[in-house]
């Protein structure tokens, strides 16, 4: 009876072992944040790096890939995680590709470690509508007792779609969007020529209403 007591206890015991193993495994991660989020074309927006750790991390270092056709990373600000920064002690690193697609030279370190926060933010402008993946690569971190660590990588994507008032897609809102509107007037969905984008108010007649609407968001 008592053996069978101090095994059901080392049989608990390994079994909360491997849990916690494969916790730590897994919930050691770096990620693109948002995973996914449409932004609207020509605007601006931030993509955070972040990350989250069972053990203190003391360093980390990425590259990040995008597609330059349709988006352009402007610039590369420090997040709130690490004390060091690339940026800080050797900016020429940091290289901003918008031919090819890709950021260089982020790193970020801390003497005492931590365990999860923002390692990079990243200002984008959406130059071209379609879906970009932000794909983080060559990463690597270490901890007190290893370098590199293993850490699960998630990578995120951002589609670029435009205004509803910019009909033509051309990133202004002007004349030029007024002129579609009127191309199609007073046309529905079961009208021959329907064209989906000149009802911008998606009531299901283009009018005067879809004309105001445009007019509101003038460039
Ligand atoms: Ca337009
Ligand atoms: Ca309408």
């Amino acid at each position: 009876m008592k053996n069978a007591g101090i095994m059901l206890i080392f049989a608990f015991m390994l079994a909360t072992a491997s849990l916690n193993f494969s916790f730590a495994e897994e919930s050691r991660m770096i990620r693109v944040s948002p995973s996914y989020e449409q932004r609207y074309l020509n605007s601006t927006f931030f993509v955070n790096i972040t990350f989250s750790s069972p053990t203190p991390l003391l360093a980390m270092q990425c590259e990040i890939k995008y597609n330059p056709d349709i988006l352009h990373a402007i610039e590369v600000y420090k997040g709130n995680a690490f004390e060091g920064w690339s940026g800080d002690i050797a900016p020429w690193l940091i290289e901003i590709d918008n031919e090819n697609g890709v950021i260089k030279g982020l790193f970020a370190y801390s003497p005492q470690g931590v365990y999860e926060g923002v390692f990079a933010r990243i200002n984008f402008i959406g130059v071209a509508m379609g879906e970009s993946n932000i794909e983080l690569t060559n990463v690597i971190a270490g901890d007190e007792n290893d370098i590199p660590v293993n850490i699960a990588i998630y990578n995120g994507s951002i589609e670029i779609v435009s205004y509803p008032w910019d009909v033509n897609m051309d990133g202004s809102i002007d004349v030029l969007d007024m002129i579609i509107i009127a191309q199609h007037w007073m046309e529905t969905p079961e009208s021959p020529n329907w064209y989906e984008r000149a009802d911008v108010n998606n009531d299901g007649i283009v009018n005067v209403l879809d004309l105001i609407t445009v007019g509101q968001h003038f460039d």
